[in-house]
């Protein structure tokens, strides 16, 4: 029997590097307003008054933590090919770049974008995706910036860290593993040492009131360790804001670790650097100068679609918008 009150939600599923996105193409007719107004107001609308498609896509039983969800618009500039939302398990992110990349791939898999070059508008600004048919995607993201070098933080049960704090399309706070015996644990991909130091350090920055430019929130930690193999430079774990790591490299945390290299003489235009996930699939990046210490990231990684899906959301179902705690 058919129930009038059932919602459906239809998604495209892809993973970069592991990491998985949940495009949403299509929702009910009285969700409105999603195509007009800046990116930044849509956002806020979706937050606002849609939550639900957020939490019923992306919290279990429909999806799990480790999703990011990307909300398919209407572009603002007719330039672009698509407008963009992402947003996690708790929330909605400013930027995303392995979701950027599942998002062009995903496209391209719908026949709605074709290979080369096109436009993408998200709430924090444009980004350029070059796409080609094998899945492989580069990104010329927002411009990035180091903010802060060597700022510390008093982390309870771990002691002072210090970590660089840098803009890559979300803020980032970078520190590197050798400083603070969590060698062994990037090394060996010890995903709750690394996660339960890595809520600790994100914790200690809220409480010491340490933020981005104008008070802008850190909500992604980048830990560093030695690259494993000949195929990269190095390994990091990244913690997100709903506290799930990042199975891929992280796009905008790669781009902020070419702003810090960048701002340290370390990388120079035309050089590549090539940064390892915790799951060791790579994601390569390049800088563009601009002015100062500002760079334009350009990173390149490869996504899969995975699924085409017809979520069911029945108004009786107790879990229709997902499990929240
Ligand atoms: O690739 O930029 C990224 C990203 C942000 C959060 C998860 N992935």
């Amino acid at each position: 029997m058919s129930n009038p009150e059932q919602r459906y939600l239809q998604v495209i599923d892809s993973h970069t590097g592991g990491e998985p996105t949940r495009m949403v193409i299509d929702w009910p007719e009285d969700v409105t307003g999603l195509d007009t107004g800046t990116m930044m107001e849509r956002r806020s609308l979706l937050a606002e008054r849609y939550d639900w498609i957020r939490s019923a896509c992306i919290n279990e039983p429909r999806g799990h933590d480790a999703m990011v969800g990307a909300l398919l618009c209407k572009p603002v500039n007719p330039d672009c090919v698509a407008g963009i939302i992402f947003f996690n398990n708790t929330g909605y992110l400013n930027g995303c770049l392995h979701g950027t990349i599942g998002v062009a791939v995903s496209l391209l898999h719908l026949g709605m974008i074709s290979e080369g070059n096109h436009l993408i508008e998200t709430p924090v600004g444009t980004v350029e995706a070059q796409v080609d048919a094998s899945g492989s995607v580069t990104v010329r993201n927002v411009p990035s910036y180091r903010y802060r070098r060597a700022a510390q933080v008093d982390v309870p049960g771990y002691g002072v860290v210090t970590g660089d704090i840098a803009w890559g399309g979300n803020w980032f706070f970078l520190t590197e593993a050798d400083d603070h015996d969590f060698a062994p644990a990037v090394k060996y991909k010890n995903i709750s040492a690394l996660t339960s130091y890595g809520v600790a350090v994100v914790q200690a920055l809220a409480d010491q009131g340490i933020t981005g430019a104008d008070g802008g929130e850190i909500d992604h930690l980048e830990i560093f360790g030695e690259a494993t193999d000949e195929a990269s430079d190095s390994r990091n774990f990244v913690l997100c804001p709903g506290l799930e790591y990042d199975r891929s490299p992280c796009g905008t945390g790669t781009s902020a670790k070419l702003a810090c290299l960048y701002a340290d003489g370390k990388l120079k235009p035309g050089e590549t650097w090539r940064q390892a996930s915790i799951l060791d699939t790579i994601f390569e990046g390049q800088v563009e100068e601009l002015d100062g210490e500002q760079i334009t990231p350009i990173v390149s990684g490869t996504a899969y679609v995975t699924g085409e899906a017809k979520l069911i959301i029945p108004s009786e179902d107790p879990f229709r918008y997902g499990i929240r705690p």
